[in-house]
């Protein structure tokens, strides 16, 4: 006879009811919170996800037939100081290395975007290289400093990923709002590939998966997916700290996801969905988006 408490108490709700990790796709809850431009809140994001995906199907887009629960278990929250930028984005490359070490590769919720630059760092030490960063956000996040003063937060931290781990390449997707300074930078480095929102509207899918395979095709090496979910529009996202006006829809956003996972296969080794903002998220109406796109990225992933 199995005993009713391990048959109906849970200590604790894991992301759509997967297994802790195990086996599988980690999937690791990163709640920093250190640096914000205007409104705060990325750090619920996580537990908020967690324990909502209970209620949703767990059906991605496309089906494929298979089940997408199936390739994924949860890692759990990292644990981090309160406030100390440096602190904990070192803490968060350590905990990423030795994820992708163990288990090969792994899909992180933020946080805000500064996690990126412990992803990428991580990447690099696990892999022993680092191929090519894809930056898709509504942002460039490559300010000198900001705000004035400060070198590293998540409007920065793309300058101090580049000059950490040296990426091969680096694609921008999805931005709209920025000043001279980044866009001069991110048109400056040796090996960059920029697409406005307005110039991923403007393509029809065979033309951007055409792109996005000559460019992952070219260079070599571990590839970096980092998705700020303020890409897309502030009517299917408002949930977010900076939102900025016509955006990418969810289809725009999931063809650019499709092509990067089909053609990086393996060598995918890190997705990051950040900047969800659940304070900011008026009836938490975003969810339901964040969830399809955990969802649809698990579809996608290589195993
Ligand atoms: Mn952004």
């Amino acid at each position: 006879m199995g005993s009713d408490i391990d048959f109906y108490v849970s200590s604790q709700y894991t992301l759509f009811g997967v297994p802790k990790c195990g086996s599988g796709i980690p999937i690791l809850g990163v709640p920093i919170e250190d640096t914000v431009s205007f409104r705060p809140g990325t750090r619920f994001a996580p537990g908020i996800i967690r324990y909502w995906s209970q209620y949703f199907e767990f059906t991605p887009t496309e089906d494929l037939g298979i089940d997408v629960l199936s390739k994924a278990c949860d890692l759990g929250d990292l644990t981090l100081l309160q406030g100390v930028v440096d602190v904990n984005v070192d803490r968060i490359r350590s905990v990423i290395k030795e994820t992708i070490d163990k288990w090969g590769r792994v899909i992180s919720i933020g946080g805000e975007h500064t996690m990126s630059l412990g992803t990428a760092k991580a990447v690099s030490e696990s892999q022993g290289s680092y191929g090519v960063y894809v930056h898709v956000d509504a942002h460039l996040d490559s300010r000198e400093e900001w705000p004035v003063g400060q070198s590293l937060s998540h409007a920065t931290f793309v300058r101090h990923l580049v000059r950490h781990v040296k990426p091969q390449l680096v694609i921008f997707l999805g931005f709209r709002s920025y000043d001279r300074e980044e866009i001069s930078f991110a048109r400056g480095l040796e090996n960059s590939i920029l697409l406005s929102t307005r110039d991923i509207k403007l393509m029809n899918n065979h033309e951007l998966r055409l792109l996005i395979r000559g460019a992952i095709d070219s260079y070599t090496g571990p590839i970096h997916l980092s998705i700020d979910v303020d890409v897309l529009d502030p009517s299917i996202m408002p949930g977010v700290g900076n939102p900025e006006g016509f955006g990418l829809s969810y289809g725009e956003l999931l063809r650019i996801v499709k092509a990067i996972l089909d053609y990086g296969g393996s060598r995918v080794k890190a997705v990051d969905i950040v900047e969800y903002s659940p304070p900011n998220d008026p009836g938490l109406m975003s969810l339901p988006t964040i969830i399809k796109l955990i969802l649809d990225v698990l579809n996608y992933i290589h195993t």
